[in-house]
Formats: C-alpha cells, structure tokens, sequence
C-alpha cells in the first residue's frame, strides 16, 4: 500500500523533470528558425533538428518501446537516422551526414517529440507498476537530454559563430558588477583521499567505483583564468614558442595556424570574438573560453604551473566547496556566457569546463552497464581527457563534484577553460 503510494510520488516527480528538461530543449530553439536547424559546419557539431530528434528517439527507443503497452513507434524510419552511436541498436546515418538531411521536416520533429510526450505522459501516469530498472533509464533519458541541450548549445554557438553576419541569438544586458580577479591558491594537504561517486542518487557508470588515491599536497587556483590573462600569453608569442607545448600540440598549432582561442578575430588591432550575443569586443575579466587541451596545458606552462589532475579537482572541490552555491553560472541563470569572477565564487561550479590533466580512463571496479547502455560512456575511455565542474550551458541539476566529462584534446567548441594548479 504505502509503497505503491511511494511509486506514484516518484513517478509524478519524474514526470515533473521530463517535463521540465523536454521544455528546456524547445527553449533553448526558441531564437532559432528553419534553416538554423539543418547546419552541420564540422563534424563534431550536430544539426540542432537532429538533436530534438535523437533525444527523443532515447526516451521512445529505451523507455517506451520496450516497456509500454501497446506502443507504436512514431516513424518506423526514425530508429535508422536518430541512433547516435549505438552498435546495439543496429545501423545508422553517417554522423558527418546529419547535415546533409532536409528531411524529415523541422515541425515532423517537433510532432514526433509531442507524441512520445504524450506518450511518456500516459506511461508514468498509468495505474500499472513501473521496475526500478526502467526508472533508471528513464533518469539516464533526463540526464542524457541534459547532455544534448548543452551540445545544442555549442553547435548553434558554431553554426551562428562561423557566419560573417555573426547573428545574434541572445542579446546579453551586462550587469556591472566589481570583478574579483585576485589571484589565490587553495592549499590541500598530502594524503589519501576517497574519490568517485558515493550517494544513492543518479551519477553515470564512468564515476562509480569508488576508490583511494594518494595525492601529494598541492595547490588548485581559487577561480578560473580570465581573457585578460590569456591576452598575455598571446602577446608574449606563447603560440610560437615550442618550450610550452606538446609536440602533438605544437604540430596542431602549426597545422591548423593557431593564434588565439576559437571565436577569437583580430579587428583593427583588437581582438574580438563572437559571443551567443554576438560579436563583441573581449571582456578581459572573463573567463577564457574555448581552448583545446594543447592550449590550456601550454598556459599553464609558460605560467610556471600545471593543471590539475581530474583527483586534485575533485578533492579540492568537495573540500572547498562541495555545495554548488547559488552565485554559480548555469544555463538555468539564462546568461549564455562565462560570468566575471565575483566574490568568493570559486568557479568549481558552471561558467566553463575545465580540462584536467587526466585521461579519460575506467576506473577500478569499473562496471560495463549490459546492453545497449554498456555503450553510453565506457567505450570513449581512450584517447580523450577528463574535465570537470560544468559550464554556463550546463543544469545546475546535472552537475556534481564526482562528473567527469571528456573531449578529445583537440577539440574547443565546447564551453572548456583553465584553473591552474602547483606544488609547493
Ligand atoms: C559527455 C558530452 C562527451 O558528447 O557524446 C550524449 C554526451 N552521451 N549522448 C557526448 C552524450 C550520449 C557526451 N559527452
Ligand atoms: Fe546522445
């Protein structure tokens, strides 16, 4: 008695957050029209329609396909052009194709994530019993749309970023307020410290496995590298000298003739870059964004410092700060942009992620989860590093102190900075 009571609290409450979180996708397409939605200017990027679709092809493909009564998938064609990476689920459109796809329709997707709405509607709130199995990977289905709001994010930002009309999605009303850019370090002590994920909520299967490092007593910065700070290094020739780089850096460099972070153009002497407001000339009291791994390691470097590893990220966030605090910078704050250093925030929490010194590894006691889920996380432990804390596009009910995500080094249209770190 009491627990079917308990299981229709929990399902009301989940279907209070799929409501939510499926209403923050629309939103966030609120700016945008028909042909914005079809543009795939890289690889990496993804048409905004196909993320609306993909998103919602998780939720028909693995909660109601396999678990509603009576079910019929909304285009049976759907399964073949929405399946991102899935070897589970069978085969798929070329990712670097998705934009070449006119069809189906903007407003075909946009009916398709009405029905299975309406659909998860009716199953959680339907009499029947719903396994805690299927709880778990209706979370994941959150968590996961969660993930793809923040690429959505990223790939408009690039497809309105490399157009010379640099559109407007967002105008900004910037808020004067007196930075805190004085520079402090956060002292931990050496010893063994339990890291990993550890409470009964969500987390992904790439932070479980809690386990014990050691670590030497080091110091982590107490906010994030600015603009102005990163101007420097441009301007002291940080990007033409090899002493900072990696060679796999410095040949990326030299390749691809870099000069600055992406988004960043040098107009009449100054330098500019395009912002989700537009272009604009650069706040030097902001963090810096968009830099690669290369970038942020060569940084710390010609600074005489290092990055942190993801442990020493990790540690010093829950001892420092291991409640988010309200001044951190989410998409749920609606700025669209890394925020000025204010205060005592330490930036842990949103503005932009931060790349760490750490692969992108199992950890021990890994588990693989079965079936097509086992494919989520586990299979991109390689060749990619470890960055922590969230971003400006990120859900503040997304994020914790244990959440790894991960980007091939190379990669910089992603919201990523830089937090320094040392020995002493
Ligand atoms: C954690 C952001 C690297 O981009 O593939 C989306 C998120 N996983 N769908 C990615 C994700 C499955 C993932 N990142
Ligand atoms: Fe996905």
């Amino acid at each position: 008695m009491s627990s079917s009571t308990d299981q229709v609290l929990l399902l009301n409450t989940l279907l209070d957050n799929y409501l939510k979180v499926r209403a923050l996708t629309n939103e966030l397409c609120e700016p945008l029209q028909p042909e914005d939605f079809v543009v795939q200017p890289v690889v990496d990027v993804s048409p905004p329609k196909w993320h609306l679709a993909h998103t919602t092809w998780f939720f028909e493909n693995f909660v109601l396909k396999p678990n509603m009564v009576d079910y019929k998938v909304f285009d049976k064609d759907y399964h073949f052009l929405f399946n991102s990476y899935y070897e589970t689920e069978g085969e798929r459109w070329i990712r670097s194709e998705r934009g070449a796809l006119s069809r189906p329709w903007v407003n075909e997707i946009m009916a398709y994530r009405s029905y299975v709405d309406e659909h998860m509607k009716h199953f959680l709130s339907a009499e029947e019993e719903v396994d805690d199995e299927v709880i778990e990977v209706l979370k994941i289905g959150l968590h996961h749309e969660q993930q793809h709001q923040e690429l959505l994010v990223y790939d408009l930002k690039h497809i309105l970023g490399i157009n010379p009309l640099f559109p407007v999605y967002k105008s900004f009303q910037a808020e004067k307020h007196q930075p805190n850019l004085a520079e402090n370090f956060l002292e931990v002590e050496e010893g063994v410290y339990t890291v990993g994920y550890q409470g009964n909520d969500f987390h992904f299967d790439n932070e479980k496995g809690v386990h014990k490092v050691f670590l030497h007593r080091y110091r982590i910065q107490d906010r994030l590298i600015t603009n102005g700070e990163f101007m420097e290094f441009i301007e002291a020739g940080g990007y033409q000298d090899f002493n900072h780089w990696l060679m796999e850096g410095f040949e990326w460099v030299k390749r691809e003739n870099i000069r600055a972070p992406f988004y960043w153009l040098k107009q009449g002497g100054a330098w500019k870059h395009y912002t989700l407001a537009g272009l604009e000339d650069i706040n030097p009291d902001e963090p810096v964004s968009h830099v690669s791994f290369y970038e942020a390691d060569a940084f710390a470097k010609w600074k005489g410092k290092r990055l942190p590893t993801e442990f020493e990220w990790e540690v010093a966030c829950k001892l420092h700060e291991p409640e988010i605090p309200k001044s951190a910078n989410f998409v749920d704050d609606r700025n669209f942009r890394p925020m000025p250093r204010q205060g005592k925030n330490t930036q842990f929490y949103g503005d932009v992620w931060e790349w760490t010194n750490s692969a992108y590894l199992a950890y021990p006691f890994y588990e693989k989860p079965e079936g097509a889920l086992g494919e989520y996380n586990g299979k991109f432990m390689i060749n990619t590093m470890v960055l922590r804390g969230g971003s400006y596009a990120t859900s503040r009910n997304h994020i914790r102190p244990t959440y790894r995500n991960f980007f091939h080094p190379h990669l910089r249209w992603q919201f990523t900075g830089i937090r320094l770190a040392e020995n002493f």
